[in-house]
C-alpha cells in the first residue's frame, strides 16, 4: 500500500491513555443501575443483564495471570473517524492480557457474524490501519442484529472460533442489539460476552455516562474547515448566499456543533423547529427575512446550515412523511400500484389522492424533484433515506419565491444568488482528530478489560473527555441502564434513548444568544484543517458542545 508523507507520520502516533489503562488496573464496581425510564418492563426483558453496578477502572490492579482470550469485532452502520483505534486498542489490550489471544473481524458488519464471513486480524495487518479513518480494515453494514435464529448461527462460528467476548462498534440501535445479544448469550449460558462501543458521527449517542460517541469530533472538524472556507469565500466575493446541508440522520448535534465553530448567518436546529411547531413557509420567512436584513446593509451573501434530519421534524412534513411511510410499506397494495405507473406526476398524483387533506395539499405544493425524493425506496429500517433530500434546495428555492413577495412589497431591496453544498461523507471517513485516535484507542483497551473481566451487557466508556487524556475516567456502563421503552413499527420496543440537542443545554443556549448577531454582522470563523502535529492546544481540543456541556 502506497501511503502519504502525513499518513506515515501518522502511523508511528501513539495515541494516550488515561492513566488507569496503562499498567494493571483495578476493577471498581460502583452501585446497581437502573433503566432511564421504564424500569419494571425493562428488567423484565433482560432478567440476566438488568441492574449491573457501573464499573471505573483505576490505577494499580494486580495482574491476573489468564491464558489466551479470543475476541471478535464488528463494525456496525456508518463510518465514523477512529473505528480503526477502537480495534488497536481491543487488539493491544487482548494481547496484554495474553500475547496469543486473537481477535478476528467480522466482515461487513453484522451480517458477517451470521453469514460466518471473518478474518484474524494480525499484528502486521493491523499496522497499517492504526490511527487512519475509515472502517476498510473488515468493512461495515446495516444488517440488524435481532432475530434468534441470527444469534444461533452467530454462536456456531464464534465456538468454532474459541470466542470468549464479542465487541460490537456501534450507535444506539446497534447497541441495543448487542445487548439483547448479551442477554440471550447469556440466559443460554452460550459463554460468549458481548461488550458495546459507542460510535456515531452524529452525536446522538450520548447520556451522563457516555459523553460522546467516537467520530463527532473529527466530522465536525473537517465540515467545520469546510464551512470556514466557504464563509471565507463567500465574505471574498460578496455575492452568494450558500445553503449547506449538514449530516446526522436526526438530531442536530452536528449543525450546532459547526455553528458553535464557524459563527454562519443562519442555522436551523431541527429540535427547535419541532418544539415551536415550525411549518415549512415560518421556515422560509425566517430565512428570508435574515436575507433581507443583510441586504439592507449591503451585504448580499450569507451561509446558512441544515441539518440533515430538519425535514422529519417540521411537525407538517412529518406528518407527510409518516403518512407517506404507511402507504408505500414494503409489499403493500399502495406500493404495487405506485410501482406500477411510469410518470412522475401520475405517481405523485395517485399517492396524494390516498393522503389526507393538509398532507396532500403539502405533497402536491412541494417541488417535483423533492415530492419525488419523498416516494424513493426507503431504507431498511423503512425510514425515508434523509440523506437523499435536498432540503436545501428546497429551502433555497422557497426563499426566493418569498424575496420576490417581499420585493414587491417592498422589503427586500437586494439580490439573492445560491450555490447548495452537502457535507457529510466528507467527514465520516477523515483520519481521526487527536481527540478521536486517543478516545478510540482508550475505548478499545476499556473494552478489552472489560472482556478480561468477564462482563458482558457493559458498553465501554471513557469520561471527563475535557481533561487531559491522562485524567479520563475508563469504565463499563450496564447498557440496559441508557434504555427505555419506545414504539417502533408499531411494537414497543426496549431501545437506547437517543440524544437530541436539548434547547435548554448549554450548547444551544449559547447559541441561541449569539445567533442575532451572527446573523446580521458578518461573524464568520475559519477553523482551518485539523492539526494532528503542534501545540496541544491546538491539536487535542475537544469540540464546543463537549466544553460547554461540562462548563455549564
Ligand atoms: P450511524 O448512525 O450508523 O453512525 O450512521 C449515521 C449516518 O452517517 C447519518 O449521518 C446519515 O444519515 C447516514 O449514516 C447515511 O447512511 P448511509 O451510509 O447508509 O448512506
Amino acid at each position: 500500500m502506497i501511503i502519504s508523507p502525513l499518513q506515515q507520520e501518522r502511523a508511528r502516533y501513539q495515541p494516550k491513555l488515561p492513566k488507569s489503562l496503562r499498567g494493571a488496573v483495578k476493577v471498581v464496581a460502583g452501585e446497581k443501575t437502573q433503566s432511564v425510564a421504564d424500569q419494571d418492563e425493562i428488567a423484565r426483558l433482560f432478567p440476566n443483564t438488568y441492574g449491573m453496578p457501573l464499573i471505573t477502572f483505576e490505577e494499580g490492579g494486580e495482574q491476573n495471570a489468564s491464558g489466551p482470550v479470543n475476541a471478535g469485532v464488528i463494525l456496525s452502520g456508518g463510518q465514523a473517524p477512529g473505528g480503526h483505534n477502537v480495534i488497536a486498542g481491543i487488539f493491544d489490550g487482548i494481547k496484554r492480557i495474553h500475547p496469543d489471544s486473537k481477535l478476528y473481524g467480522f466482515l461487513g458488519g453484522p451480517g458477517g457474524l451470521v453469514d460466518h464471513k471473518y478474518m484474524e486480524i494480525t499484528a502486521e495487518y493491523l499496522d497499517d490501519f492504526r490511527n487512519t479513518g475509515g472502517f476498510d480494515i473488515i468493512g461495515s453494514g446495516r444488517t440488524k442484529l435481532e432475530e434468534t435464529e441470527q444469534f444461533d448461527k452467530g454462536l456456531e462460528v464464534l465456538k468454532e472460533l474459541d470466542i470468549k467476548a464479542l465487541v460490537i462498534i456501534g450507535g444506539d440501535d446497534s447497541n441495543t442489539n448487542a445487548c439483547v445479544l448479551a442477554e440471550y448469550y447469556k440466559a443460554n449460558n452460550a459463554g460468549v460476552q458481548v461488550i458495546g462501543c459507542p460510535k456515531t458521527i452524529d452525536g446522538d449517542l450520548k447520556n451522563e455516562m457516555i459523553e460522546t460517541s467516537f467520530g463527532f469530533d473529527t466530522a465536525t472538524k473537517v465540515y467545520s474547515e469546510l464551512i470556514g472556507n466557504i464563509e471565507r469565500d463567500s465574505n471574498s466575493a460578496k455575492k452568494y448566499w450558500h445553503f449547506i446541508k449538514l449530516m446526522g440522520r436526526s438530531a442536530s448535534h452536528i449543525g450546532l456543533e459547526c455553528a458553535l465553530k464557524t459563527q454562519p448567518n443562519v442555522c436551523l436546529i431541527s429540535e427547535e423547529v419541532a418544539e415551536k411547531k415550525q411549518t415549512l413557509h415560518e421556515i422560509v420567512d425566517n430565512i428570508a427575512d435574515v436575507v433581507a436584513l443583510r441586504a439592507s446593509k449591503g451585504d448580499n451573501f450569507g451561509v446558512a446550515l441544515i441539518p440533515e434530519g430538519l425535514i422529519e421534524f417540521i411537525p407538517e412534513m412529518k406528518v407527510l412523511i409518516g403518512e407517506l411511510n404507511d402507504l408505500l410499506a414494503e409489499g403493500s397494495e399502495t406500493e404495487a400500484g405506485f410501482k406500477a405507473l411510469a410518470g412522475d406526476e401520475e405517481r405523485r398524483e395517485f399517492v396524494a389522492g390516498k393522503l389526507s387533506d393538509a398532507s396532500a395539499a403539502l405533497f402536491r405544493f412541494l417541488p417535483a424533484g423533492i415530492a419525488k425524493q419523498l416516494t424513493a425506496d426507503r431504507d431498511p429500517h423503512g425510514n425515508v433515506q434523509v440523506s437523499l433530500i435536498q432540503t436545501e434546495t428546497l429551502l433555497g428555492d422557497m426563499v426566493k419565491v418569498r424575496l420576490k413577495e417581499m420585493k414587491k412589497e417592498g422589503t427586500f431591496k437586494g439580490k439573492f444568488s445560491t450555490q447548495y453544498h452537502f457535507f457529510g461523507y466528507e467527514g465520516r471517513c477523515a483520519a481521526p482528530s487527536n481527540f478521536d485516535a486517543d478516545y478510540c484507542y482508550s475505548l478499545g483497551v476499556t473494552a478489552s478489560v472489560l472482556i478480561g473481566q468477564g462482563k458482558t451487557g457493559y458498553m465501554a466508556s471513557v469520561r471527563n473527555l475535557t481533561a487531559p487524556a491522562e485524567d479520563w475516567i475508563a469504565g463499563g456502563v450496564p447498557v440496559t441502564m441508557m434504555m427505555n421503552m419506545e414504539r417502533r413499527h408499531g411494537h414497543m420496543k426496549p431501545v437506547i434513548q437517543k440524544a437530541l440537542v436539548e434547547l435548554d443545554g448549554a450548547p444551544f443556549r449559547y447559541f441561541a444568544e449569539n445567533r442575532r448577531k451572527w446573523a446580521e454582522e458578518t461573524c464568520f470563523v475559519y477553523p482551518g484543517p485539523i492539526q494532528y502535529f503542534g501545540p496541544s492546544a491546538v491539536c487535542d481540543q475537544p469540540t464546543m458542545t463537549l466544553e460547554l456541556e461540562k462548563n455549564k
